[in-house]
């Protein structure tokens, strides 16, 4: 079985690991399974034969086999599925982890992405000054709940998980704000999914494409 996946050619984030393919090349990584990686420019992924892997014409993609997915969370559910390492075996516990895997996705995320968007992109927008506080407000209300919800715990429900995997993602994009210094048991969180060896070497994997 041959695995490859798409990702940028030249990241916008010059390598911090905040495009998503990082996340396919982690939960690859976890799961201990060799991948290839085509590299597309912003162009090419607009091209018809991306197109026609990937309808919206982004990365990352994933392709094994007959087999070709688009969305991140379909595939990393799918690694997770056919590897240990990512879902529990317990039917129950693993319908939790899925369900953490939405929230990831589903819940953080889209605040997440609203407030970074305010913050980096927005800035000379007439409404900028009225918006950030709005979407910040959002954003640190579900912070508030998630950091409740993980108290001392290491991971989001019982062993480190696809779920886990994705909160991390996501909420290691608000490093640049300093916003995650307000929860330090987040910022942990962040930093013990970071020092995964699995996630060093997906992280190292994707700067090495950034550094040329
Ligand atoms: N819902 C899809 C998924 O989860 O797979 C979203 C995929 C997506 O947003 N892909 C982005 C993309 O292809 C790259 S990851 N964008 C190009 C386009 O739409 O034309 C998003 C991203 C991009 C750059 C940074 N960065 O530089 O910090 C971070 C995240």
């Amino acid at each position: 079985m041959t695995i490859t996946i798409t990702a940028f050619e030249r990241s916008p984030d010059g390598g911090r690991g905040l495009a998503r393919d990082t996340r396919v090349r982690w939960a690859l990584e976890e799961a201990g399974l060799p991948y290839q990686v085509r590299l597309l420019s912003f162009a090419a992924m607009k091209q018809p034969a991306h197109l026609a892997l990937h309808p919206f014409g982004q990365i990352p993609t994933y392709e094994e086999d007959d087999l070709a997915l688009f969305e991140t969370g379909a595939i990393v559910l799918h690694i997770a599925a056919g590897h240990p390492g990512l879902l529990p075996t317990d039917t129950v516990a693993r319908a939790r982890a899925t369900g953490w895997v939405f929230a990831a996705l589903n819940t953080i995320e889209p605040p997440l992405l609203d407030f970074t968007t305010a913050w980096l992109f927005e800035r000379g927008e007439p409404w900028y000054e009225a918006r950030l506080p709005l979407v910040e407000r959002r954003l640190r209300g579900r912070l508030d709940q998630l950091a409740a919800h993980l108290g001392e715990a290491d991971w989001l429900d019982g062993p480190f998980s696809a779920g886990d995997l994705l909160m991390v993602s996501v909420l290691l994009r608000l490093r640049s704000s300093g916003l995650l210094d307000a929860y330090p048991n987040l910022a942990a969180y962040v930093a013990r999914g970071e020092a995964r060896p699995a996630y060093q070497r997906a992280f190292a994997a994707q700067l090495a494409v950034n550094a040329l």
